[in-house]
């Protein structure tokens, strides 16, 4: 018997390579995390291992093909033969393909998979992240993992945290100019005021920088009181703008401070006119102006899927997702930013200014779903790379 031994930074490499060497007969025996490259013991990665062996049992019979078997049958008749015994044969295997197709193809479900695809609904996955999900896993794991549904489920969580990507740019222009656009009431004036209170008021530890509130407001709603009173009590100033030059004007102003946060005002995001020209005035704020879409926990699947194309021209280099504290189910969330290929900078948890904000980070994402009977302290390990680095991009210092 053959056996093989394959190694890949990841347990889809590995099945991906073995699949392409050994093909279908390839059978999995064991698997185990392993430490891979590296310099004299430096710099190793973390990477799966898996052995097996080569299947020497015969693949699924072939179907019968009818004019292969009849030019057999044709190529084998001797000349004593009659046409009518081949025609017989003929219809013997016709015979027996119609009764093979008429056979019902009823595939039991497995119940681990069943149970796999209920926990991710509940969990308002997307149909479309479940069906692929399901995919991977039944092209992944060989029926002995299947039976085990603790692996199944770890499989999953697995495939979850690596489908959700954490947004890491640094900002790098001075000042920093950040913008938050999103649709009414999902909390971007809040999120600007936790934002302003975090960096614009100093302590022991860190020192103040040097923090402006914007608010640009076409919609000549005049809604800046909330604003103004976070920034009198901040003491951090606060302007409204309705047109680019006044926008282009406070900001020359603002040229020496470290910071900008730009808060905008809607009404709906349906009103594609107003959107427009938010679009236009947010543009204005130039190259540097790092721009982000507040989205809500808790929208509606249809309305995120909307939302997150809506506000695509305005070309938001990631997600701050707010009211995280308001919803147990987040599944929608993760299909729809991963179908989307968007990642997350911040999660807001409440409503006090200015403790509820964290840097978004996939094991808190990940605690949010329920259900899930999985080993928390490997995922929070095996997600925690960067964490620090994250940690530093909130206290920005
Ligand atoms: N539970 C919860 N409520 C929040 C959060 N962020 C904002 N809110 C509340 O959501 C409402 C709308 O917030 P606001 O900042 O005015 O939203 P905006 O229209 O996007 O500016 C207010 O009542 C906020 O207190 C959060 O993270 N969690
Ligand atoms: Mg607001």
């Amino acid at each position: 018997m053959q056996y093989f031994t394959e190694q890949a930074p990841t347990h889809r490499e590995v099945m991906d390579r073995i699949r392409i060497k050994y093909g279908e007969r390839a059978k999995i025996l064991t698997q185990k995390s392993i430490r891979m490259g590296g310099f004299m013991g430096l710099f190793a990665k973390e990477g799966i291992e898996i052995a097996g062996y080569i299947s020497q049992e015969p693949m699924n019979a072939k179907r019968y093909d009818v004019e292969e078997e009849k030019k057999k049958i044709l190529r084998d008749v001797k000349s004593d033969q009659t046409l009518a015994q081949v025609l017989q044969e003929v219809q013997a295997i016709k015979h027996k393909i119609e009764s093979e197709a008429s056979k019902p193809k009823f595939e039991e479900p497995n119940p681990s998979i069943a149970k796999l695809q209920d926990l991710l609904s509940d969990n308002d996955f997307s149909p479309s992240y479940v069906q692929k999900m399901v995919a991977k896993i039944k092209h992944d794991l060989t029926l002995e993992d299947l039976a085990d549904y603790r692996l199944v489920q770890a499989t999953a969580m697995n495939w979850i945290g690596e489908s959700v990507s954490i947004y890491r740019e640094k900002p790098r222009a001075t000042p920093r100019i950040l913008v938050l656009v999103g649709p009414t009431g999902v909390g971007k004036t809040t999120t600007i005021a936790k934002l302003a209170a975090l960096y614009g008021i100093g302590n022991s530890r860190k020192k103040a920088k040097t923090v402006r509130m914007l608010t640009i407001d076409n919609y000549r709603i005049g809604a800046r009181n909330q604003i103004e009173t976070y920034g009198e009590i901040m003491n951090i100033p606060v302007s409204c703008v309705e047109t680019i030059p006044e926008l282009k004007q406070k900001l020359a102003l603002y040229s020496d401070v470290d910071l900008v946060l730009v808060d905008t005002i809607g009404k709906s995001p349906k009103d594609h006119l107003k959107l427009a020209e938010m679009q236009e005035l947010i543009e204005a704020c130039g190259e540097q102006a790092e721009i982000y879409l507040a989205l809500s926990a808790t929208t509606k699947t249809s309305d995120i899927r909307e939302i997150v194309t809506q506000f695509e021209p305005f070309k938001y280099r990631a997600v701050v997702l707010t009211k995280l504290d308001e919803t147990m189910r987040i599944g929608n969330i993760i299909s729809i930013l991963s179908e989307k290929q968007k990642s997350l900078l911040f999660f807001t948890t409440g409503q006090n200014v200015p403790q509820d904000i964290e840097r978004a980070s996939v094991p808190v994402l990940l605690k949010h779903l329920e259900g899930f009977k999985v080993n928390w302290d490997y995922v929070e390990k095996k997600f925690s790379d960067g964490a620090e680095e994250d940690a530093k991009v909130l206290e920005w210092s």
